[in-house]
Parts: structure tokens; C-alpha cells; sequence
């Protein structure tokens, strides 16, 4: 009999626990580690208290959250110390071994919600979860009215899997103000990631003052603004004014680390030599080996490298630093002396990308240093180079890290290595007992377009989201421990704007994030289209732009064994219907729905596609020349007859 009733009892918990997040509606990104939920809602109540006890770093979590409470849902909200309070943050006195120093266990229950963490980052991730369990108004700008404000029960266990949960934001290329990156700040936390790595240093601008060389932002700092396809532009007139561009102060510096700080997130700066140095050279242009570098301006988007080189980029003017000028040297000197005093993380990343060799090749002063030295190659002369700076890093105390052009012709002795022309850098660092960040150009560059370029501003290549969602930075057979984790590159030749910012971070962000933070085993991709599409509404309240790119079409063009062309039709994401034509009249669900490769009717001139979900359109129209796919397909281009 006890022995019934107790199956009976269980019977019932278990009848109450659902499975998995997605029942209730339930929608969090990145991926929990486990999240239970029980039947029934908290209601928040319009007198919302929050406990957070005895740390300043509990306290910012706490003032963020409440701030974010009042302003959307228009109630009292207040944090004190009440041990009835309806959302308690508490600091576990004896250490939760499960989740480490930024895990948390979050728990709504009928009359209060509490969130437990051995470390003040757990409870703000945990945070971050609460939200995401909100109504989607709590992303809006003001009080939203009509919402009923409350929350599933559940009981959440979440730690992440890695430890380097980055976002590269390149405000070189084109600069973003304090303001802006703040919001870059706001937004990437969301989905836990915790380190903004700034591209402070390349060749169209030097954006961070250094007080010993006024120059490189005087000058450095400012370009002269075109629109169109960066890289592409025509070299400014000399009298133009050089008027486009900015820089952050120490100051600013300074308010940005303490602004991450309170959200937990480090800034890595970056600067970048000794290639990618043409604002540095155009300030001080003693630091260039090429005659005529007193001439160089900062770069507007013109074209100055030949990438067409399979032994890597030809300059097509010098914009590297001199490694054979001492003055180099001593100059790297004091750019790290005041770096290091400003940002508090533990590394300085100091580029070493792309460093076309051509006018090294060139320079007396570097022929006599190599023989001197007994250096061989250019890759050589290179890690020499990366050697000496990793010294000045170190002096400074802090630790050297570079892209993984800096293996070429020899590692410097600590050096941790970000890997981005793929994996196979990172795998080779690893292997030597180095540090690896995993950001490989295929999974993890949010430059790149998202759909086809018939639809997408134009950018050389492309990774979709579904692409980007399946990132795995550890590869098999490497040590774990020396994969530190991955990050996002958002590069930013082409966006020219903080909308567009936004629109190439996410949702591919997004997706990275629940690589980098959710266990390998929880992710499913079907699951997670879902998830982007519900969190859509929430961006949209908080007026954050994204693609939609995961909902088009995608062409595969292929030629058959007759030399015909065959046209295939998919989609990222399951449940989507296509409808095409290629009589030129605009695409509808009265028109045929693909279901099979496509051959092209004769004379036809344009495939014209678009996608449906019940029934309603979804995706973007694209319009695609024939031609372009016969291009596509490596087949002969037809002449088109005029149009009458
Ligand atoms: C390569 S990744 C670069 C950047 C460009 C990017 C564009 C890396 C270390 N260098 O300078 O902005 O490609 O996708």
C-alpha cells in the first residue's frame, strides 16, 4: 500500500514537470543546461521589490534589472535588503560545484522568484534568463499597457561551456561612438556572451587617444566619408576635407571598462600591427621603411592591397610598421604603457593579420637586420617582429595574443593565438600547449552576407545563419583546456551605420552565443530557428534591428551531364513553401510550387522565388537572372535580347 502511494505521489510531480523549455512558450537563448518547468505563473506584483545583498556587483545586477522592471512595466520597483522580496539575488554561501563562477540556479515560484550563484556573474546571467522568461514588452522603451505580467514557474540549472564567449566589434573601419558601443554592450549580454573585443587600430583610423603621440588621433583618427563599395573608392582629392571619423578619449576609455565591468563583460583592445598600420604611419610616418610614407593619408576605402596573390597580400602602398626601426619599437612602447593602465583584462591582442611583405622586401634596413639576425624569410622577419612586441606586452604585464598569421615562421614563446583562417591555427597552437580562441572565417564572421547577394549588400563571401549555428570550437582530438572558447567577428568595411550594425550581428550573434554557452548535446537547430523567430518580437520591442535572411530561398545552380542548367531550391529553416516563376510576373502561391530541380524553359531570363509559411508570404522576394545561375553553374553566359 505505502508502496502505491508513493508511486502515485510521484505519479503526480512527474504529471506536473514538463519536459524541456518550449512548452509554456518558452524561449531562451542561449540554450539553459536544464530547465524544468511546473505548472502555474508568478505573477510580478505591482509593488516589485528586489533583494540584493551585501556586494557592489550584486547591487549593479539588481539597479539593472529593477531599472528595466520600472521603465517597462510601469510598476514600483525598489531593491533593499527584504528577505520577502519578490525577486531575491543571493550570493550561495557554501559553493555550488555544479556551476562554477558563472553559472546560477533560477527558480520562479508561485509567490517569488530567486536566483542562487557562487559568483555576482551568475546571478547576471541568471538575470538575463529571468528576462527572457518576461513578457516581450520588457525589452520596450517605456511602460507598455494590456501586458499581464507574469512568468511560468520552472527551475533552471545553467553554466556555460566556455569561458571566452566573445564578439569582435571593428570600430576601426568605419568608428562607432562610446554611446553606440554601449548599446553593443547591452545587447550582446543578453545572450551571455562576456568579452568585447575592440578593433581599435587599422588602416582608415586610429580611434583610441594615446596622450605620448597627440598625432595618431589628430591625424590617425579622420578620413573623408564615402558611401558606395568600400575598397573600391577613388582616392580622395588632397583638398578634401579629412573631416569623418572620431576617437575615444581616456575618458571614454575608461567609462566603457567601467560600463562592461558592471556587466561583466572584459574589453580586449586590439591593436593592430604591423600590418593594417596605415593611420599609424600616416601620424608618425617615421615608422615605415618605404621612402615616401611622409605622403600617405589615412584610408577612405581606396584600394591598397592585391589579394589576388596566393602567396598573400600584395600592398599596394606600404602600410606596415618598419620592423627593423627601432623607433618602432619604442613608439609600441608607449601605445602599451598607456593601453595596459587602461583596460584592466588580462590580454592586449596585437593583430599581426595580413601583413603584406612586398615592401619589406624592398628596404635596405631590413635586408641588414636579417642577415645580422640570420633570418631566412619574410615570415620570419615577421615573428621576429612578434617576438619583440610580445616582450613589450609582457613588461607591462599583461598577456600577448594575435591572429594566426603570428605561427608563421614561429610562434612567440606565450603567445595565445585567435584563430580565424579556419581552425586548423588554433589546432596547431593547441597542439603546442598555446591558448586558442576559435573565430574561423566559415562559422564565425558577421561581415559576411547572410542570404544571396541578389538580396544582400554586397560583401565577398557569405555564412548563413544555419552555418554560423553549427560552430564547434573545439575540434576533435585537441586538448580541451587549451581551447579557451570562440568569438564573432564583426567587421566593418561596409557598415556604415548602427542599423546596419545591427541587422549582420544578429540573430548569427545569437546563434554563436548558444554555441559557446549551451552544451554541445542541447543544440538543435530546428529548435533554435524557432527560438530566433520568437525572439524577433522582443528585439522588435526593443528596437533592435535583424536579418530575416534565414526565411529565403537558396539557389544551387548546377550543370547536368548535358550541360544543362539545373536549378535547386532549399531553405535554411523546415516548413517553408516555394513558389517561383520564370515568365517574369511576381511570385504568389497561385503560382507553381517547386518541388523538384528546375530546368530552365527556353529564352526564359529570370527565376523569380519566393517563400510561403501558411500561406503567407514569409521570406524575401529575390529575383534571380538566369544568367547569374548559368554563372553559378559554371556555364556559358546567354547575350539577352533588348527588351521592346
Ligand atoms: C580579414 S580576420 C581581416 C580583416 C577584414 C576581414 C573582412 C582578420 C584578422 N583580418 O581585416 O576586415 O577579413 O572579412
Amino acid at each position: 500500500m505505502r508502496k502505491s502511494i508513493c508511486f502515485l505521489v510521484s505519479v503526480f510531480f512527474l504529471g506536473h514537470i514538463l519536459a524541456q523549455s518550449g512548452d509554456k512558450g518558452i524561449s531562451i537563448i542561449p540554450e539553459p543546461v536544464s530547465l524544468k518547468t511546473v505548472a502555474g505563473v508568478y505573477k510580478l506584483p505591482s509593488n516589485i521589490v528586489i533583494d540584493a545583498k551585501g556586494n557592489k556587483e550584486v547591487d549593479y545586477t539588481a539597479r539593472l534589472l529593477a531599472k528595466q522592471l520600472a521603465l517597462a512595466t510601469g510598476h514600483k520597483v525598489s531593491v533593499n535588503n527584504s528577505a520577502s522580496a519578490s525577486i531575491r539575488l543571493l550570493l550561495n554561501k557554501t559553493s555550488n560545484p555544479i556551476i562554477g563562477d558563472e553559472g546560477y540556479t533560477l527558480d520562479v515560484r508561485p509567490t517569488h522568484i530567486i536566483i542562487k550563484a557562487n559568483k555576482p556573474a551568475g546571478l547576471f546571467y541568471g538575470v538575463q534568463t529571468l528576462l527572457q522568461l518576461m513578457p516581450k514588452e520588457i525589452e520596450g522603451k517605456a511602460a507598455a499597457k494590456n501586458v499581464a505580467w507574469q512568468l511560468p514557474l520552472v527551475s533552471v540549472t545553467d553554466y556555460p561551456r566556455f569561458q571566452w564567449r566573445g564578439l569582435m566589434f571593428d570600430v576601426a573601419r568605419h568608428f562607432f561612438t562610446k554611446e553606440q558601443v554601449k548599446d553593443f554592450i547591452d545587447q550582446m549580454v543578453k545572450y551571455k556572451f562576456n568579452l568585447l573585443h575592440m578593433h581599435l587600430t587599422d588602416d582608415e583610423g586610429w580611434r583610441i587617444e594615446i596622450k605620448s603621440l597627440p598625432k595618431l588621433t589628430s591625424v590617425g583618427a579622420w578620413n573623408v566619408k564615402r558611401v558606395g563599395y568600400f575598397g573600391t573608392f577613388a582616392p580622395p582629392a588632397a583638398d578634401e576635407p579629412r573631416d569623418y571619423g572620431g576617437f575615444y578619449t581616456q575618458d571614454d576609455i575608461r567609462e566603457l571598462v567601467q560600463y562592461a565591468k558592471e556587466r561583466f563583460v572584459n574589453i580586449l583592445p586590439e591593436i593592430d600591427v604591423p600590418g593594417h598600420s596605415l593611420a599609424a604611419v600616416a601620424s608618425y610616418p617615421e615608422l615605415s621603411c618605404t621612402p615616401g610614407a611622409e605622403n600617405y593619408k589615412v584610408r577612405s576605402g581606396e584600394e591598397i592591397m592585391d589579394w589576388s596573390h596566393p602567396g598573400g597580400p600584395v600592398a599596394l602602398l606600404d602600410n606596415t610598421l618598419c620592423p627593423a626601426n627601432d623607433k618602432v619599437y619604442e613608439f609600441l612602447d608607449k601605445v602599451l604603457t598607456e593601453v595596459a593602465q587602461l583596460f584592466p583584462f588580462e590580454y592586449i591582442h596585437m593583430g599581426g593579420d595580413e601583413c603584406p611583405k612586398n615592401f619589406w622586401e624592398k628596404s635596405d634596413a631590413i635586408k641588414v637586420l636579417m642577415q645580422k639576425e640570420g633570418i631566412k624569410t619574410m615570415e620570419g622577419m615577421q615573428s621576429y617582429f612578434e617576438k619583440k612586441v610580445e616582450k613589450i606586452v609582457e613588461s607591462k604585464g599583461k598577456k600577448f595574443m594575435g591572429w594566426d598569421e603570428i605561427l608563421e615562421g614561429g610562434l612567440a614563446p606565450n603567445a595565445v593565438v585567435m584563430s580565424w583562417r579556419g581552425m586548423k591555427g588554433g589546432i596547431e597552437a593547441a597542439k603546442m600547449g598555446h591558448g586558442v580562441v576559435m573565430s574561423p572565417t566559415n562559422f564565425a564572421y558577421l561581415d559576411y552576407m547572410q542570404s544571396d547577394d541578389m538580396v544582400e549588400p554586397h560583401v565577398y563571401a557569405t555564412l548563413r545563419l544555419k552555418t554560423a549555428y553549427e560552430f564547434e570550437p573545439l575540434p576533435d582530438g585537441v586538448d580541451p583546456k587549451f581551447i579557451i572558447g570562440g568569438q564573432g567577428n564583426l567587421w566593418s568595411e561596409q557598415l556604415y551605420n548602427v542599423r546596419h550594425m545591427q541587422y549582420m550581428l544578429w540573430p548569427r550573434g545569437q546563434a554563436l552565443a548558444e554555441c559557446l554557452w549551451s552544451p554541445k548535446d542541447k543544440k538543435n537547430w530546428d529548435w533554435f530557428a524557432k527560438k530566433t523567430e520568437k525572439n524577433f518580437e522582443r528585439m522588435d520591442e526593443g528596437q533592435v534591428k535583424y536579418s530575416r535572411a534565414l526565411f529565403d530561398q537558396i539557389f544551387t545552380a548546377k550543370k547536368d551531364a548535358k550541360d544543362s542548367l539545373q536549378i535547386l531550391l532549399s531553405t535554411e529553416v523546415n516548413g517553408l513553401d516555394i513558389y517561383y516563376t520564370f515568365d517574369n510576373s511576381q511570385p504568389d502561391n497561385f503560382f507553381p510550387k517547386y518541388e523538384s530541380p528546375l530546368s530552365v524553359p527556353k529564352e526564359a531570363v529570370m527565376l523569380k522565388v519566393i517563400t510561403y509559411r501558411n500561406g503567407k508570404p514569409i521570406g524575401r522576394q529575390i529575383d534571380m537572372p538566369i544568367n547569374e545561375l548559368r554563372k553559378r553553374a559554371g556555364l556559358k553566359i546567354y547575350g539577352i535580347p533588348k527588351n521592346e
